[in-house]
This record gives C-alpha cells, structure tokens and sequence, in this order.
C-alpha cells in the first residue's frame, strides 16, 4: 500500500504538470512547479542532490537521453519532444518513479518515436507475472523497437525501488532470453525503456549529468514503477487522470 501510495504521487505530479508543459514554458519554470506540488503534500523530490544532481526533475529534451538538469535558459518551442522524469519520497520513506514523453506542438517524426517507445513499455509491462524472466521483457522491448527502425539504449536500465531510490534487480531493456533474475510476487521495480531515432550510442557532457545521442538524433523514454502481485502485475504510476493510455492492445 505505501508503494501504491508513493506511486501515485509520483503520477499525480506529472497528471498537474502537463498543462504547463506548452510552447514558452522553461524547463526550470517545470522543475520548481513539481517541487513544489511535491512539497505541498509533504513528500520529497529524490533526484534533488541525490547523488549531488542538482535539480527536483529530470528534463530530456530532444536529443538528450536522460538526465537532462531542468534551466531558466531555454524555452520550450514547436517540434520540442521531452522527458519529464518525476521521483517522489513519500513521507513513509517510499520511491515513485515515473516519465513521460511530452510532445510540443507538432512533430512527426517526434511522435511516432515516442508511440513506440510507450508501446515498447506497455509491451514489457504486459509480461509481467511470477515466474517469467526479467531478459523476456527486455527482447519484447528491443524486438519492437527494432522492427520499427529504432535502437534501444544500452547505457541505462530500469531498477528495483523501495525503501531505496535505487535497488536490484538491474532491468535491462535489450539482450536475447536466457538466464537472469525471475521475478517474483512482491517484486518492486520500474521499467524504462530508452530509444534513439539512430544509432544507440550515448555520451555524457561536460555537466557530468546530462546524456545525449553521439549521433544527436532524437531519443524518448516512458516510465512506470510497478508491482508484481500473485498472477501479474499493478502498475502503481497509473495517471488517475487518464493521461497515460496505452496505445497499444
Ligand atoms: C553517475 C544520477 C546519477 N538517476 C536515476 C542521479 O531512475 C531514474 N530515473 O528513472 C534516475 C533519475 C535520476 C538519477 C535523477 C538524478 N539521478 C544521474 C546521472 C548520473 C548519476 O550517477
Ligand atoms: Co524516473
Ligand atoms: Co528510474
């Protein structure tokens, strides 16, 4: 139930922050709205200073991976697709973690990248139930992806959370079936999966932080955190305004 708790917040805050995620709008403007929503219901934002990232939000914008740090520099503009990855501590001392694609105006080609990967993460999350292998929703994810043109990103994975921010299991999003951890009931852990338009190469700049493609082509990622019950699967960062629909059957 704390899990379910700490989840839905994490879901709340990217339910409020969506209408302000507009053409204009400054990625540090974003930041400091969740941080505040966070604060307002006596949780805690977990990426501020963890680790010493120096933001309440991660903001990835367009070529950026993941990670990317929340400024007053840039606006928003047409064409723009972003990450907003939203980390919420409960006051109980429990983990939500959960991002969406936001796609500025319009972009074709931003689109369909971001409908996959959602697909891509519904897919993964479909499987899940006690006894199958977490390597089997990793070669869902990197079958769908590639069948559409698309690469998935090596660099990164999903992660067990909790009591930690970060926990076992590692969840990869790529690599054949075979051996590796088999989930069980009572299982805590969130799937990420990370696509880039070209090759799946990252590279850290010069912050320390922020990850971008070599190839500067556009990536996108979703995320839920999820929990495995005695025959599937409750998806704890569920939109309870219905914002997260899955787009595929
Ligand atoms: C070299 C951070 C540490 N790490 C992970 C710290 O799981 C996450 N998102 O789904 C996630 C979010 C954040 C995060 C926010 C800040 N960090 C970033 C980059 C490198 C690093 O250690
Ligand atoms: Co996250
Ligand atoms: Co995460």
């Amino acid at each position: 139930e704390a899990m379910r708790r700490a989840g839905r917040l994490a879901a709340e805050t990217l339910d409020f922050i969506t209408p302000h995620v507009k053409p204009g709008v400054t990625t540090g403007e974003l930041d400091r709205l969740c941080h505040g929503f966070t604060e307002d219901r006596g949780a805690i934002s977990a990426p501020l200073n963890y680790r010493g990232f120096p933001k309440s939000i991660c903001t990835s914008v367009n070529h950026v991976v993941c990670h990317g740090i929340p400024d007053d520099a840039k606006k928003l503009k047409n064409g723009d697709i972003m990450n907003l990855d939203i980390t919420v501590r409960t006051p109980d001392g429990y983990h939500g973690d959960s991002s969406v694609m936001f796609v500025v105006g319009n972009t074709i080609q931003g689109e369909r990248l971001c409908r996959i990967t959602q697909e891509c993460l519904y897919k993964s999350i479909a499987l899940v139930k006690p006894g199958v292998r977490l390597s089997e929703l990793a070669r869902v994810i990197q079958q769908h992806a590639e069948a559409h043109g698309y690469s998935v990103v090596r660099d990164f994975c999903g992660h067990g959370l909790g009591r930690l921010f970060h926990d076992a299991p590692n969840v990869l999003h790529f690599g054949e079936y075979g051996s590796g951890p088999v989930i069980e009931e009572g299982m805590f852990f969130t799937i990420e999966p990370m696509l880039n338009i070209g090759k799946p190469g990252v590279k850290i700049l010069n912050d320390g932080w922020t990850a971008v493609t070599r190839d500067k082509t556009l990536s996108a990622q979703f995320e839920h955190s999820v929990g495995v019950t005695k025959d599937g699967v409750d998806i704890f960062t569920k939109s309870p305004a219905g914002l997260d629909q899955p787009p595929c059957g």
